[in-house]
């Protein structure tokens, strides 16, 4: 069995391992020169940890990403929330940079030994199973995985998009040196949020490497708190963090939150897996959390080759209520703002992250050290 696979991002690269060690031979196709990922940070929670355990990634991610002992919300100043993390309770969570957690997986496709194909683009794909590539090649394949991200091409030329929606707020992100801010609180995730003089949220983590990451937040229409980032603006209310805006320079990525929803996760021979199925506003930290588990699932339930259609239409039947009922509570996070009364630590927010998704290991999982 074969597969071609569209984008060589957290969803394709995780399927193409998850393929490979079932047997199959893969072939991952990045429209981007290089491979690597862009300069933010990024939680993982406990379902992805158990993800990243199965496809061979997880000592490398683990050994070097920040465990925070606490996750902190604060609201003008004053704690709303705050849960211990990490240590022998229920919620595990890791923070490090999107170079960290890529390198790791890239390091596990290579030691399998799977053809990366950097610069390749693919255009589109047919439901009998052959993918479109930009340089005029139509390469055939038992099972064509579109991992192509939020814009996905391959899932536009099926026609496949339901809905789409973006959102009142829009995010810097950008990584800093962490200096000294070190010790006590400043090893928790701290999610502060201000509603005056303006309404502006920095989510605070430490990563691996003395990085700290900032996901800065503002109203799409706040146009003083765009790119570049203005230290004074921030500095007047986050006080604590000014030192750390005085880094950030010309550095930082800025994105509107937006959801996507398809009417079907397939088309024929054709799996649409990760943003370009099921983007979603990352209040809940899950969309790599579930583009990953997604991925590994599909591997699961193609692996023996039988029906290939139908086996999508099972996976896309077992795996999809969990996605959906994520995605529908981050968009509502989104749009209300609710995570600035603090994070709910509740099985409405959190039942991925306590997930055990098909195709992991859980006894193995369970004897690791932790
Ligand atoms: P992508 O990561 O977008 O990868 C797609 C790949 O396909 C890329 O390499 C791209 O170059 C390539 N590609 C695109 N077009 C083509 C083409 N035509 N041909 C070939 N290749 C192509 N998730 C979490 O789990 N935790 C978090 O903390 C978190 N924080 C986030 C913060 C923000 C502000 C945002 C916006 C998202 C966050 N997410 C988080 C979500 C996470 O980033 C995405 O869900 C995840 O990157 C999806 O992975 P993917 O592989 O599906 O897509
Ligand atoms: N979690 C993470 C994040 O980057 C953001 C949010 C939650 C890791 C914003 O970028 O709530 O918006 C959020």
């Amino acid at each position: 069995m074969h597969a071609e696979i569209a984008g060589a991002g957290f969803a394709g690269l995780t399927a193409a391992i998850a393929l490979h060690e079932r047997g199959w031979s893969v072939r991952v196709h990045e429209k981007e020169p290089e491979l690597r990922a862009f300069g933010a940070g990024i939680f993982i929670w406990e379902n992805g940890l158990r993800v990243l355990h199965a496809i061979g990634a997880y000592e490398d991610v683990v050994q070097a990403a920040h465990q925070p002992p606490a996750y902190e919300s604060r609201r003008n100043g004053v704690c709303t929330a705050f849960e211990r993390i990490n240590d022998g309770n229920r919620y595990r969570l890791l923070t490090m940079t999107r170079q960290h957690l890529y390198g790791a997986i890239l390091k596990s496709a290579r030691r399998a030994g799977i053809e990366i194909c950097a610069g390749s683009e693919a255009v589109g794909a047919r439901p009998d199973g052959v993918l479109q590539l930009a340089d005029g090649r139509n390469v055939p394949a038992d099972l064509v995985i579109a991992a192509d991200g939020v814009r996905s091409p391959v899932r536009d030329s099926l026609g496949l998009i339901g809905e789409r929606r973006k959102y009142q707020d829009g995010i810097i992100r950008v990584l800093v040196e962490r200096a000294d801010f070190t010790g006590g609180p400043w090893d928790h995730v701290i999610d502060m949020w201000a509603f005056g003089p303006r309404v502006l949220r920095v989510l605070y983590a430490p990563c691996e490497a003395n990085q700290l990451y900032f996901a800065m937040m503002a109203p799409r229409d706040d146009v003083a708190a765009a790119l570049p980032v203005r230290p004074a603006i921030w500095a007047s209310c986050f006080p604590d963090l000014a030192a750390a805006f005085q880094r950030i320079g010309m550095r930082g990525r800025y994105d509107v939150y937006e959801t996507t929803r398809l009417d079907s996760w397939s088309e024929g021979r054709v799996a649409i897996v990760g943003d370009s199925a099921h983007a979603m506003p990352p209040t809940l930290a899950q969309g790599a959390g579930c583009a990953m588990m997604n991925a590994l699932s599909l591997a699961e339930t193609v692996a023996d080759g039988a029906d290939i259609a139908a086996a999508l239409q099972q996976w896309e039947a077992q795996e999809r209520p969990l996605t959906d009922h994520t995605q529908a509570r981050a968009a509502e996070l989104a749009h209300t703002r609710a995570l600035s009364n603090g994070m709910q630590w509740d099985d409405i927010g959190l039942r991925a992250a306590l997930h055990v998704p098909t195709g992991t290991l859980p006894e193995a999982y369970a004897q690791l050290e932790r």
